[in-house]
């Protein structure tokens, strides 16, 4: 890898450590929203005397445990803090003040805090008391690490990541019939996003939306309904690992409501909430009601997860809308190596012009292509 540039005053020393409280934010990922991942660490005549990351949102942040693990030894030390040192009252009190009480001697941030009531004002009243700052050492670590709460933070909207299958033949992959492994990457994401949304079709492909990394922080499952006739024993609603959401469509309800004999007369609604899913009835089933409701509940982050059409026909209309609404952030294709064949289950996407995606990252995980980027105008 291509050492990152460093911003004056800071030393590789600097990058290392920046490198460490980025990597003990991470220990919090998913769990932090709406606020970010924040790592800090305490370093004295070149030793570590104190860590600490903010574990959630209402808990502590992240220089507060590494002063405590410094105590008194803190006075002359450098920190280093991957996101600005806030200097609001929050549901805390602010970092900036509990650094100078400690007599610390330079703080070296990450990258400054786009939260408004923050901004800089942070690293202003830190030199202001004659502390020496150093910022944007490995800036950019720090930014792709909380790009969920740099983007709503600045657009006030949930960060939307748009992920899906696709065959060599250039099908979308998933959704009865043409099922596919999804592989480690999928489990990966699961845990980096407070949410993630399917539709109806593909409920029937029967995912567990569960990411399988150790101790993971599992997403709100989402299922955009635009009908109820869905197995009632598939894995997504069991809820004993992960809440899941039901946004269903008005007219599907009634529908449902009007023919259940099947079902002994219940409603496919009272049966879904038996099981403990959450059902949410809306006129019309648009994306952009999805991003509302996350952020009403303080999610800053949403996996898309769209699949091919079902075998009656129904195409996907998750990626698809969301490209045309433009309301994607970030792509990430999984490429298998098989022919689909199945000519209906092209993407459908319809857009003015070529989309170019931008800090595109390529990899082989297992024996598919992953293809990631970000959505021009995304930052
Ligand atoms: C830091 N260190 O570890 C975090 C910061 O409600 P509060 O008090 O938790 O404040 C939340 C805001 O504080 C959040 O929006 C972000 O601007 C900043 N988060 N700041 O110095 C931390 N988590
Ligand atoms: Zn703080």
């Amino acid at each position: 890898a291509i050492a990152a540039a460093l911003p004056e005053g800071a030393t590789e020393a600097d990058a290392e450590y920046m490198k460490l409280c980025v990597k003990l934010a991470r220990k919090a990922v998913g769990r932090t929203s709406p606020n970010p991942m924040v790592g800090c660490v305490i370093v004295k005549n070149g030793g570590v005397i104190g860590q600490g990351f903010h574990p959630r949102a209402g808990e502590p942040h992240a220089e507060v445990f590494a002063l405590r693990e410094a105590g008194g030894r803190a006075e002359g030390s450098t920190v280093y803090v991957s996101l600005e040192p806030c200097n609001h009252f929050g549901r805390t009190p602010p970092c900036s003040q509990a650094l100078i009480r400690a007599k610390v001697k330079r703080v070296v941030v990450g990258m400054v805090d786009p939260n408004p009531q923050v901004g800089g004002k942070g690293i202003e009243t830190l030199r202001k008391s004659g502390i020496e700052v150093v910022v944007g050492v490995e800036e950019e670590l720090c930014q792709a690490t909380n790009e969920a709460f740099v983007h709503r933070m600045l657009t006030g909207k949930p960060f939307v990541c748009l992920r899906f299958s696709m065959s060599l033949d250039g099908r979308f992959l998933g959704s009865r019939g043409q099922v596919v492994e999804f592989g480690s990457s999928f489990s990966q994401q699961l845990q980096e996003y407070n949410a993630v949304v399917i539709t109806d079709a593909a409920v029937f492909d029967d995912p567990t939306l569960l990411s399988s990394e150790a101790e993971a922080k599992q997403p709100l499952r989402i299922i955009l309904a635009r009908s109820l006739d869905m197995p009632l024993e598939s894995k997504v609603f069991d809820t004993s690992h992960a809440p899941t959401l039901v946004l269903a469509d008005a007219g599907a309800v009634l529908e449902d409501v009007q023919s259940n004999i099947s079902r002994g007369g219940q409603s496919m609604e009272s049966l879904l909430l038996a099981k403990g899913v959450d059902v949410v009835t809306l006129d019309k089933l648009h994306l952009d009601m999805v991003l509302d409701l996350c952020n009403q509940r303080g999610l800053s982050s949403v996996l898309l997860d769209s699949r091919g059409p079902d075998m009656s026909g129904l195409e996907n209309f998750l990626g698809k809308q969301a490209i045309q609404e433009g309301i994607v952030q970030k792509l990430v294709v999984d490429m298998a190596p098989v022919i689909c064949g199945d000519l209906r289950a092209t993407p459908g996407f319809q857009v003015q012009e070529l989309i170019k995606l931008e800090k595109v990252r390529t990899c082989i995980s297992g024996g598919n292509v992953l293809i990631e980027g970000y959505l021009p105008g995304s930052d």
